[in-house]
């Protein structure tokens, strides 16, 4: 086939795949009409760090997939994991007396590389189910010894901790709570710890502080003895990369400890190796009761999650609690579980997570903050391997886009045409690569970055 009937082809089958797609699949999170007027951009293939469309672009994938793919496309070594084990045993379950090897080796080997309490895991399917099940965890945690009235989670505005009723109930996203009629009751939200957004005069310290202590206003609000819990993701992801200044966490755990209160740590985007550490919480040094987890641990190759679950919660739910009524079809999927077990060993063994650390994460923050001098830039922040910027209308007062310029949305669609995929949560921009960056994916990164800021800025009249 010539070239140019090649080309052709291959835009009549884009056609149709966009076609049907608008026809017949209901993306999440999307507006339907207008995805459908626009036309969705079909991704067909993917090696490495890139991602490849139907018109043949190459694009470097900022985002890891969508937080989760950590080890990049293509690894042999899942791909042989997962079809081996479809081969010996594709599915059981684990509900009635049994389990089987996959579960029973990747449950031992997450209490291996997890800090010192977690020695347990109850599997899922998703981040979502996970933190579903903390709350049924916390729950039953309080009930059984005897203080039934210690329901309440607080959360943050702005958290993301799933989608289910239950999980977006937790979350702090005010659009969904508004689209979602039955919210689940007893469950607080206090103000993020974002000094970009919300620090103004105030040093990151104090800010840290100040935020923290939002949390024992709300204890004494509504009196220890009703608050179960706290929960937050170490960095908050979703809700644009929010990095606490470190002050925070060590006033978080003093809190939980001081008033009785569970610390749940989500780790559903900062678990496996994002922020140079197994886990977020170790990072930050905070020593959390429970640790749902999903995304980084299969790579994204198989949906799975589940929460670790520490001696302090194991010993009551678990030794003391008869049988906890809970579980899906795939906890424990043994396949899903396959795939993470030969994820967690090449993280493991081929040191990914010290790289992280010690090579990609600080030569990622060196050149991450050279995007500071762009003028569309009131803020770089980053840590480990996530950063974000903050685009502004104005550098020096830090004024921000009108809503309706949509200067995030711009900026990001600028990105994906010329070969980068890096997420707009409103006017800040987002990455969160595969762990495996080399330093000229990195480079490459930001240099793409910094011509669509270019770019964003010519298309907003802000140069
Ligand atoms: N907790 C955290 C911290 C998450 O980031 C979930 C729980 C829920 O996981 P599941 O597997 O149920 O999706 C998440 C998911 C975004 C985006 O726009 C982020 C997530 C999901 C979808 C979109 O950045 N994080």
């Amino acid at each position: 086939m010539k070239l140019t009937e090649k080309r052709s082809t291959r835009q009549a089958e884009t056609r149709d795949w966009r076609d049907r797609d608008h026809r017949h699949y209901l993306h999440p999170f999307t507006d339907h009409k207008a995805l459908g007027a626009r036309g969705s951009r079909v991704i067909t293939h993917a090696e490495g760090v890139y991602i490849y469309d139907s018109d043949g672009q190459k694009i470097l994938d900022g985002m890891a997939g969508l937080w989760c793919v950590n080890l990049g496309y293509g690894r042999q070594e899942l791909i042989d994991a997962a079809t081996a084990q479809m081969h010996e045993l594709p599915y059981y379950n684990s509900f009635f007396q049994t389990t089987h090897p996959p579960a029973v080796e990747l449950s031992s080997l997450l209490a291996s590389i997890s800090p010192e309490p977690f020695k347990h895991t109850f599997f899922t399917s998703s981040g979502s189910e996970a933190n579903d099940t903390v709350i049924k965890l916390v729950r039953r945690y309080w009930d059984l010894l005897g203080k039934p009235g210690k329901t309440v989670i607080v959360s943050r505005k702005n958290a993301y901790h799933g989608s289910t009723v239950a999980a977006g109930s937790l979350g702090g996203m005010d659009e969904m709570h508004k689209q979602t009629s039955v919210l689940l009751p007893g469950i607080e939200h206090i103000e993020q710890p974002y000094h970009f957004g919300l620090g103004a005069g105030l040093g990151e310290a104090e800010f840290g502080l100040r935020q923290a202590r939002l949390l024992e206003r709300k204890i004494l609000e509504l009196g220890a003895e009703r608050v179960a819990a706290f929960i937050g993701e170490p960095v908050q992801g979703a809700g644009g990369v929010i990095i606490p200044p470190d002050s925070y966490w060590p006033e978080i755990q003093r809190i939980c400890r001081q008033y009785d209160i569970l610390l749940i740590a989500d780790e559903v985007i900062t678990g496996f190796g994002r922020l140079g550490e197994w886990f977020g919480s170790e990072r930050f040094g905070i020593e959390p009761d429970l640790m749902p987890f999903a995304k980084g641990v299969t790579s994204g190759y198989l949906p799975l999650g589940g929460v670790l679950v520490s001696d302090r919660v194991a010993d009551v739910v678990i030794a003391q609690g008869g049988e906890f009524a809970h579980g899906y079809t795939y906890s424990g999927h043994p396949t899903a579980c396959a795939v993470a077990l030969a994820n967690i060993r090449i993280l493991r063994d081929e040191g990914i997570i010290d790289r992280v650390r010690t090579d990609t994460g600080p030569y990622f923050a060196q050149r991450w903050r050279s995007l500071a001098e762009h003028p569309l830039v009131g803020e770089a922040r980053c840590i480990g391997l996530v950063g974000a910027i903050e685009l502004v209308a104005d550098k020096t007062s830090g004024e921000r886009f009108a809503k309706d310029a949509a200067a995030g949305s711009v900026c990001r669609d600028f990105c994906f045409d010329n070969g980068l995929v890096m997420r707009a949560v409103g006017d800040t921009m987002i990455v969160s690569p595969p762990l495996v960056v080399r330093h000229e994916h990195i480079d490459e990164l930001v240099e793409k970055a910094w011509r669509c800021l270019d770019l964003t800025a010519g298309a907003l009249g802000a140069v």
